[in-house]
């Protein structure tokens, strides 16, 4: 088995007696509406049904005495009275309700979508084996803009992919629809991604022309059954690129009029089109700083543009300027908080979850709570950059989860990132988005790592519910992806819920971050310098000398802390009560430090770096005791990704001890394995065919 069908496997049930129970109810399928997300819908029905109970289930063309209805509220008359009213109204865009009434079980959408969401949760109820006695389920997206981002290049390489080239084949499109394009958007449709943005933020501008807007023209329609829109990410100077304009200054009359006519050319060929993305005045990008104009001029000329179409306009925050700063985390709350209130309605300020780079364990953004007026997106990375890539196995969703359930207290204690996201902390009524950073490419199995496709899952599932525990989600994707065996569902799902510590034990523990290997982001690299930026380097992160280690952003440092709420900051602001996962995030500290542990720092550093290599031991051993319990493939597949991890970890742990070492001048503590290598031997190992080499701008 290669992974290909994800977690839409639809297997014959093993449970005999369930399955014949579900085949008893469930004979047939009755559609009411013929709008293209009702098609859809009904057909993955009809495949999951016939998979899972092994025998074919046919439609039928009237409302079954027996059997399974879905429709759309108000339009179906099947569903007429089946809610009652405030059921109804408490139903959002894209919520559904599946109801067992009698002998007939009904998925009723809010809308199309909703429809399209509620078969996918019908069949998940059934590959997870759960009974349809008194079924009655109402839900609905908390966000509405839940997005996938490819950083995909035109050329057909993905910037920080690992799971082989990009799925997007721009050279044969229009005219070629790879079938795999309508599995990726049935994927979606089935944990709620409403969106994606089929090309790199590090963007170029002849996605806008003519000839390439079909192609992605020709993208959207497979997605639009799936409930999917297509987004572009817009590169600031395309006036000038592609239109011939002298400047792309966002107050200049003439640029304004080539945005409306490029908008309105885009949507003649994308009704739907979803918006921009943009990465603006950051790492080479091109934006409005050029002509001395802001952030928000910038966002707001696009926002203008899309406002009469309905598109919306997501601007990225992840900026630093070229001036080498004195605390990179700072630098986007200081540009951005200024410009709370002066974008349009229609422009979202997209943030990455924390203040660096998508880091093993970061902080949450300052910026989260700090823009009342303005809304903000979360941007997450699934495609783990800095976690291994596409060959550690690390459950992002346990990262995500931290992040979304982190108090800011911004409206007041309780004001979770989550809350924030899906804009319940304003009770206002505004945009709301959640964009993950894609893990996909060519691949048999989509994520080259198996249980990549874990993180794809839980990614959705959060931002369909950023309350959401991803425990559960861990739960159903092994469920669902290892049907039929619960001993194999029962350790994937361990493994997904450890492997995010262990990773940050292993790679960054006590708050470090940003120590990997420059440019291709792999691998421990403690000790790298000279790098054309300080902010590139790790020694700027890590401050190692023989005081100490960490870097101090209290008040006697780089005060970052005060970019927070006073009630966040004071958690944090003292050694003594700072939680230790982020001791070395904002403080610098003597190696022989005392933690609340009773170790010393040195101690502690190498108490952790020897716990995370010693968990994925333990991860390599559950998961070889699964051998023979599921297909050959995909536990060699497993198995092999993890042996390399194994050794990876031991690396990671041993260079960076060694490293840190040689400042502390301590002994690593008696039972602890020794580095194996010297340093000058971590130092030397070179990688120049490395994955993942950021584009060059
Ligand atoms: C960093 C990546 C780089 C991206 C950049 C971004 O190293 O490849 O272009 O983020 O988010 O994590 O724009």
């Amino acid at each position: 088995d290669d992974g290909y069908r994800l977690w839409l496997r639809y297997d014959e049930i093993a449970d005999s007696p369930l399955r014949k129970s579900y085949a008893k109810a469930l004979p047939r399928v009755f559609r009411e509406g013929d709008s293209p997300q009702l098609c859809a819908a009904e057909e993955e029905l009809l495949l999951g049904l016939s998979g899972l109970l092994g025998h074919g289930v046919e439609s039928t063309a009237a409302a079954p005495a027996k059997g399974l209805i879905l429709g759309v509220l108000g339009r179906s008359t099947s569903l007429d009275g089946l809610l009652s009213a405030e059921e109804q109204a408490s139903l959002p865009d894209g919520g559904y309700a599946l109801i067992g009434q009698g002998k007939q079980f009904y998925i009723a959408g809010k809308d199309d979508r909703g429809a399209l969401y509620g078969a996918f949760a019908f069949l998940r109820y059934l590959q997870r084996g759960r009974p349809l006695d008194d079924l009655h389920l109402l839900d609905g997206p908390r966000v509405k803009n839940r997005l996938l981002n490819h950083w995909d290049n035109l050329d057909g390489t993905v910037e920080r992919g690992y799971a082989g080239f990009s799925i997007w084949n721009w050279h044969q499109l229009p005219h070629y629809l790879d079938p795999r394009y309508t599995d990726y958007a049935r994927a979606n449709a089935s944990i709620g991604i409403n969106g994606a943005v089929v090309t790199n933020v590090n963007a170029k501008a002849i996605v806008f022309r003519r000839d390439y807007l079909q192609k992605a023209a020709a993208l959207a329609e497979v997605f639009r059954p799936y409930g999917i829109r297509i987004y572009l990410t817009a590169r600031f100077s395309a006036p000038i690129e592609l239109g011939g304009l002298p400047t792309a200054d966002p107050e200049d009359a003439a640029v304004k009029k080539w945005w409306q006519d490029k908008a309105s050319e885009i949507y003649a060929l994308i009704p739907d089109f979803g918006g921009f993305v943009v990465k603006a005045n950051s790492e080479g990008q091109p934006g409005p700083r050029e002509y001395g104009r802001t952030h928000a001029q910038g966002a707001n000329l696009l926002a203008d543009a899309l406002a009469p179409h309905g598109g919306i306009v997501m601007w990225r925050a992840f900026v630093y300027s070229n001036e080498e700063p004195v605390d990179r985390a700072k630098q986007a709350y200081d540009e951005f908080v200024p410009l709370d209130g002066k974008f349009r309605d229609n422009v979202m300020v997209q943030v990455k979850n924390g203040p660096i780079d998508f880091q093993p364990r970061e902080p949450v953004h300052p910026l989260f709570g700090s823009m009342p007026h303005t809304p903000l997106a979360m941007e997450f990375q699934i495609t783990k950059e800095y976690l291994g890539q596409g060959t550690h196995l690390v459950g992002l969703g346990k990262m995500y989860e931290e992040v979304l359930q982190t108090d800011t207290y911004a409206e007041g204690p309780g004001t979770r990132v989550a809350d924030i996201i899906d804009g319940s902390a304003y009770g206002d009524d505004r945009l709301t988005a959640m964009a993950g950073v894609a893990n996909i490419g060519t691949a048999r199995n989509w994520t080259g790592n198996l249980f990549g496709q874990a993180d794809w899952y839980t990614f959705g599932r959060l931002a369909w519910n950023p309350t959401g525990k991803a425990e559960d989600y861990f739960r159903e994707w092994s469920q669902m992806t290892f049907p039929n065996s619960p001993t194999v569902q029962e350790t994937a799902q361990n493994l997904l819920a450890v492997s995010h510590e262990a990773c940050v034990n292993y790679m960054t523990p006590l708050g470090l971050h940003h120590i990997m290997g420059p440019d291709h982001h792999y691998g421990p690299g403690p000790w790298i310098k000279d790098m054309p930026r300080a902010d590139w380097t790790s020694v700027y992160y890590h401050k190692a000398d023989a005081e100490g280690v960490g870097f101090d952003r209290t008040k006697t440092g780089s005060d970052a802390l005060e970019q927070y709420t006073s009630r966040f900051a004071a958690r944090y602001e003292s050694p003594d009560s700072c939680p230790p996962a982020f001791l070395l995030w904002y403080h610098h500290l003597p190696w022989d430090h005392k933690l609340p542990s009773g170790n010393t720092l040195w101690a502690e550093l190498c108490y952790s770096y020897h716990a995370g290599a010693t968990k994925v031991g333990e991860m390599l051993k559950n998961w070889k005791s699964l051998s023979g319990r599921l297909d050959q493939e995909r536990y060699e597949s497993v198995r092999m990704h993890l042996e390399i991890q194994e050794k990876e970890a031991k690396w990671w742990r041993d260079a960076c001890l060694a490293y840190f070492q040689s400042f502390s001048g301590m002994p690593v503590p008696a039972e602890l394995e020794k580095p194996t290598h010297s340093l000058e031997y971590y130092e030397g190992l070179t990688f120049p065919y490395a994955p993942g080499i950021k584009a060059k701008w």
